[in-house]
């Protein structure tokens, strides 16, 4: 069969301020570009997995959801869904439906709602695609197989056994960063985490012979790539994110990473981490102080016991010339307006470097989607395409809708300026010594 791998990239927002913010504040547009260029590591995982003697093909439907004229060549496309664009890859799904092409969908979205996806896919799948997609492909070709397909049905995935993406697929595109995966999952479940959804397993070390085995074929399409761990949250075991640091050393690499404030602990790691080409690291901090924080990891209040030292443990890295983009949620249930001066404030006095400032989102399968339905506070059930970060709907607790909305522009406005931009900057370059660091900005 002739297989097209149908990513849906770029970013989504609906809020008509803030789109118009993000086209004018140089912070907005710099992290934008950076972001929405990253391929769908899923996908290559899928191409890797696939049985041979079928035809593969790697393509992106960009921003505007519009799919490019060959996929409509291929006997079966498989589209890779997130929550912010499942309706543009459900319309898309029909299209190609029409003109007599199978489609199958997985991914974060469709793992939770597959009833809603079997009303739009040929075939729908459940949870991690490396242990379903070899006996689906030869079903699917076969001209059988389910409907829907449950990873919890097989034995769970092995990362020991994950084989190399199949970035040769991107060939001759212009990415200008590429995913690699480290680990997989995070001990820690914050209410509002759309990834957890995934993690019916423990946190996952891959082996680290496997990822240097990975950025080597990464190289093969860009000698001096700038590498994105797609994990959840890379550096948990800290005796083994020395392990793979010391292993990174020699290739030279420049990598970002997301992982939780507790890198902060270990200085020998921070060490090994700066030597090892880390660029940037991104941490939720979702809350400037207390307020907000409680309760909101439901395993050990981890973010709660932690807030107290966030100032100090910023501080700490970026000491390393490790750059953090703090991330905040706001309208969390502790969160009054008061929280934009706050997070304001705290941006400055760390100061950090990148700051990535997003509306608290429902996302289906969360605890937190469950309990603010229960609670009458969606402003519009399954309104998927809302769930972009940056547009608001649910009713928060300490604030209006509006006043959350109100609190984001101002925010936004003043964190995003090439003056805020520079102060905040020049403070790490002093502090730091630092030569002009690029492309260490992502969202997701
Ligand atoms: C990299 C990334 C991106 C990249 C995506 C690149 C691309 N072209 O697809 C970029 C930067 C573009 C991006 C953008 C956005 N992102 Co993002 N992103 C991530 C991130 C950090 C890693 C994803 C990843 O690579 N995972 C590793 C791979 C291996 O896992 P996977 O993709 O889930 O694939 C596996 C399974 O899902 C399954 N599978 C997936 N697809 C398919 C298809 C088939 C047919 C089958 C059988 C199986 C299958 O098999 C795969 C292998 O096991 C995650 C956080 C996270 N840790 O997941 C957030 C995350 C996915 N992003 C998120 C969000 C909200 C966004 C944005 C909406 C932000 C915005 N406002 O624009 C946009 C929307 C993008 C879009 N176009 O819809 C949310 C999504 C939640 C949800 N339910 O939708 C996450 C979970 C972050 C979070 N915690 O909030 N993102």
């Amino acid at each position: 069969m002739k297989i097209g791998l149908l990513a849906m990239s770029g970013l989504r927002a609906h809020d008509p301020k803030l789109l118009q913010l993000g086209l004018t504040l140089p912070g907005v547009l710099e992290r934008g570009r950076v972001v929405a260029t990253l391929p769908s590591l899923g996908l290559l995982y899928l191409a890797a997995v696939t049985p041979p003697g079928h035809e593969l093909h790697y393509f992106d439907a960009e921003a505007d959801g519009k799919e490019p004229p060959e996929v409509y060549d291929c006997d079966l496309v498989a589209i890779s869904t997130f929550s912010a664009q499942v309706f543009e890859a459900y319309a898309v799904a029909g299209r190609l439906r029409q003109r007599g092409v199978k489609v199958a969908m997985g991914g974060l979205h469709v793992t939770v709602r597959p009833d809603e996806a079997a009303r739009h896919a040929d075939h729908v799948f459940i949870g991690e695609g490396e242990v379903l997609w070899p006996e689906a492909v030869r079903a699917i070709e076969a001209g059988c197989g389910p409907r829907v397909w449950n990873a919890a049905q097989y034995p769970p995935v092995d990362v020991r056994g994950l084989p190399t993406p199949r970035y040769d697929l991107l060939a001759g595109r212009p990415y200008n960063r590429f995913p690699v995966q480290t680990t997989r999952g995070c001990p820690w479940r914050c209410d509002f985490c759309a990834s957890n959804v995934m993690l019916r397993q423990a946190y996952r070390k891959r082996p680290i012979e496997h990822v240097c085995r990975d950025i080597d074929e990464v190289r093969r399409l860009r000698s001096w790539p700038f590498i994105e761990f797609a994990d959840d949250n890379t550096f948990v075991d800290k005796a083994w994110g020395k392990e793979l640091c010391r292993a990174l050393i020699p290739l030279k690499l420049s990598w970002f990473t997301e992982t939780d404030i507790s890198v902060a602990d270990d200085e020998e790691l921070l060490t090994l981490m700066r030597q090892a080409g880390c660029r940037q690291v991104l941490i939720g901090l979702e809350s400037p102080g207390l307020a907000g924080l409680h309760g909101i990891e439901l395993r050990a209040n981890f973010k709660a016991l932690r807030c107290g030292r966030y100032l100090e443990a910023v501080r700490r890295i970026q000491a390393h010339g490790i750059t953090v983009n703090g991330c905040f949620i706001l309208g969390l249930d502790g969160h009054t307006p008061e929280v934009f001066e706050d997070v304001y404030d705290f941006a400055l006095r760390a100061p950090l470097y990148d700051v990535q400032v997003t509306v608290l989102t429902p996302f289906p399968g969360t605890p937190l989607y469950d309990r603010l339905l229960r609670e009458g506070r969606i402003l519009a059930p399954e309104r998927w395409d809302l769930c972009t970060l940056f547009d608001v709907n649910f009713a928060p607790r300490g604030m209006t809708p509006q006043e959350l909305r109100d609190g984001i522009y101002w925010l936004a406005e003043r964190l995003y300026t090439d003056e805020c931009l520079e102060l905040r900057r020049r403070a790490f370059f002093e502090r730091t010594g630092g030569r002009a660091l690029s492309e260490v900005s992502s969202i997701g």
